[in-house]
């Protein structure tokens, strides 16, 4: 960086600082271009660029007020006590800097790139494109004790630059009649004017307008000391606010940001965003390094000074929510459709950086703000919280009760619900012997992946969202908690059929649990079974044998001594193919089934909180003891 590309401009400033680039024919050639367009919005744009270049004037420290009159012959004048528009020839171009300036695009020193300039202005093009585009104008300096006066039609001199009557005082005055052969209309809006006078004043903290409609004598002054701290009162006026303007004016690294923020009794967020005086409509940088700071402001307080553990977003602290975010950018750029989004990455980490430390600040000071301040985004965090898990459990039950069944269900052919069953099944080789050996008139297989088993350190609720428990729900149709129905069931019983192994004790638990906690009347009507499959195939000549515990296995060996047998341990369902698992496990005429009833349940979700808890050795021993102690009633 430079010495000249800092806030300050050079103190000896002439007419060779002044670089001149081209003539004013592209202006009236195509003005849509310089002003947006040639409707009232782009008239009145002539208004604006003159009053930018006066703020400029005054905000580099040179004057205090501006005078705007809207004339009965519909033309206007602003009038500043700035240094007055340097009238020295230009060594180069040997004219006066003056008319340079009003005649030549970019002309103008102060807006050349080098030097710091911050304007809301069409990058300093603005007397000259004013002057372009009007039909007369005439401009007036006061400067170096002297007047001087020039006049123009259509941007073109027609008279030298004149020295007038001696003065003491400095300043500008341009007054311009607007080309009605450009412009749809020419009649200027008092109340557009007004708007943006307040809206300059506001901004630029100290200095005064005063804008007199002299068609209809209406007359309005404007001067602010409190800057965005009085716009954000002005905003909240019948609103009813819950304390003081907090406010903040800083620079860093020669970027000026001044922010103020007051909470109301509304419901809705205002938020209003300046970049050099230009508001931006689709925000950028800046609001998002405000978002960040008010958030994180906000969220330490809460948490370190009231107490809480929660985390808050800035969705909660919008609601009644009334900001002003205005920064001073040397060299801003602007994006977006309309180029009134700010892009400048820096400018959000010098923002944030600066509310946040006294945004917290401001709350550690003000307590009993903070308090009001803090408890309305609480609140707001409260409802939001509580309107999401309304809407995740209506989201959560509508699936559940929708009516496609899951992809993984082998449905029965038969729909009579008081003679079927469904097999819930662990792991996808045995559902797929299952699958293969079942009688699909009557019985249903829903495999689970062992994926379920993953589950064991969650809470409950957080089980209802698993997809496999999901699957279990949408198949058997019921619904679950308040939403269960008993009458909507689809299958007679419900067969849980897991392998005879701590896992499978483990997955038949996890089962248990969620149907006595979320579909209790399912148990309690005794649709609930436990499989049993074998523990052991014995073989005897041609004859074979299953056994289903150990105890019957040693009174086997008893009862044929000395015979020669074959014996297979089965470690698992899926060691069975689907002819050997209808035989033994899933055939009503052979099979063995446990009915669960509610005292079995119960010990289940006693088992389940001390699965859940951290003492692994105690979960161990429980799944392990547990692991096949349901009593066997044969059905
Ligand atoms: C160029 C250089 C200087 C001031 C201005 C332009 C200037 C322009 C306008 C437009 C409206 N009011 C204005 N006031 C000043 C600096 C002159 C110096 O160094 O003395």
């Amino acid at each position: 960086m430079n010495d000249e590309n800092t806030s300050k401009k050079p103190a000896n400033y002439s007419a060779e600082h002044i670089t001149v680039l081209e003539g004013l024919s592209p202006v009236r050639k195509r003005p849509g271009m310089y002003i947006g367009s040639t409707g009232p919005r782009g008239l009145h744009q002539l208004v604006f660029e003159l009053l930018d270049n006066s703020i400029d004037e005054i905000q580099a420290g040179y004057g205090d007020f501006i005078e705007l009159f809207i004339q009965k012959d519909g033309g206007v004048t602003v009038i500043d006590n700035g240094r007055g528009i340097p009238v020295e020839l230009h060594p180069k171009y040997n004219k006066p800097a003056l008319e340079l300036v009003l005649t030549k695009l970019h002309a103008g020193g102060k807006f050349s790139k080098d030097l710091y300039k911050i304007s809301g202005g069409l990058h300093g093009v603005g007397l000259s494109v004013v002057n372009a585009l009007s039909k007369e104008l005439e401009v007036r300096v006061r400067r170096d004790g002297k007047t001087w006066t020039q006049k123009y039609e259509k941007g073109l001199p027609v008279t030298p630059v004149e020295k007038g009557l001696p003065t003491d005082e400095t300043g500008t005055v341009v007054i311009f009649i607007p080309d009605e052969t450009i412009f749809e209309t020419v009649n200027f809006e008092f109340d557009t004017i007004i708007s943006r006078a307040r809206e300059l004043a506001f901004l630029n903290p100290g200095v005064k307008i005063l804008v007199r409609d002299e068609r209809t004598g209406e007359e309005e002054f404007f001067h602010f000391e409190g800057g965005v701290a009085s716009f954000v009162k002005y905003f909240n006026e019948g609103k009813t606010p819950i304390h003081e303007p907090f406010f903040v004016s800083r620079e860093k690294e020669g970027v000026i940001v001044e922010i103020a923020i007051q909470y109301t009794k509304s419901y809705n967020e205002s938020l209003l965003s300046y970049v050099n005086t230009i508001h931006t409509i689709e925000g950028g940088t800046h609001e998002l390094g405000f978002r960040f700071a008010l958030t994180k402001a906000m969220g330490k307080f809460i948490n370190e000074n009231l107490g809480k553990d929660i985390k808050i977003s800035y969705e909660d602290c919008r609601e009644g929510l009334t900001s002003i975010i205005s920064v001073k950018v040397p060299e801003p750029q602007f994006e977006g459709q309309t180029k009134a989004k700010l892009g400048n990455t820096e400018v959000r980490g010098i923002v944030s950086e600066i509310l946040f430390d006294s945004l917290f600040d401001y709350l550690l000071k003000n307590p009993s703000e903070a308090k009001e301040i803090a408890g309305k985004i609480i609140f707001s965090y409260n409802t939001r919280l509580a309107a999401r898990n309304a809407k995740e459990l209506a989201r959560r039950k509508n699936a559940l009760d929708s009516f496609s069944l899951p992809g993984k269900l082998a449905d029965c052919s038969s729909k009579n619900p008081t003679s079927t069953e469904l097999f819930i099944v662990e792991g996808d080789s045995a559902g797929g012997s299952a699958k293969q050996g079942r009688d699909r008139e009557f019985q249903a297989v829903l495999p689970l992946r062992g994926k379920i088993l993953n589950v064991e350190k969650s809470r409950l609720d957080k089980i209802l969202q698993n997809k496999e428990i999901a699957s279990i729900i949408t198949s058997l149709g019921t619904n679950i908690d308040d939403s269960f129905d008993i009458k909507k069931l689809r299958y007679d019983k419900i067969i849980i059929m897991t392998d005879a192994d701590v896992d499978g004790a483990h997955i038949r638990t996890l089962l248990l649990t969620f149907f006595y906690r979320h579909m209790k009347v399912l148990i309690e009507s005794g649709h609930v079974y436990i499989a049993q499959p074998p523990l052991f195939k014995i073989k005897l000549g041609s004859k074979i044998s299953y056994l289903h515990t150990e105890q019957a296995l040693s009174e086997f060996l008893k009862a044929h001594q000395g015979a020669k047998y074959e014996l297979q341990r089965y470690k698992g369902l899926g060691e069975m193919n689907p002819s050997q698992l209808w035989e033994t496990t899933m055939n009503p005429e052979t099979r063995t089934l446990c009915s669960v009833n509610i005292e079995d349940a119960i010990e289940s979700d006693r088992l389940f909180n001390i699965l859940m808890g951290d003492d692994v050795s105690l979960r161990r021993e429980f799944i392990v003891k547990n692991a096949l102690t349901a009593k066997n009633i044969d059905v």
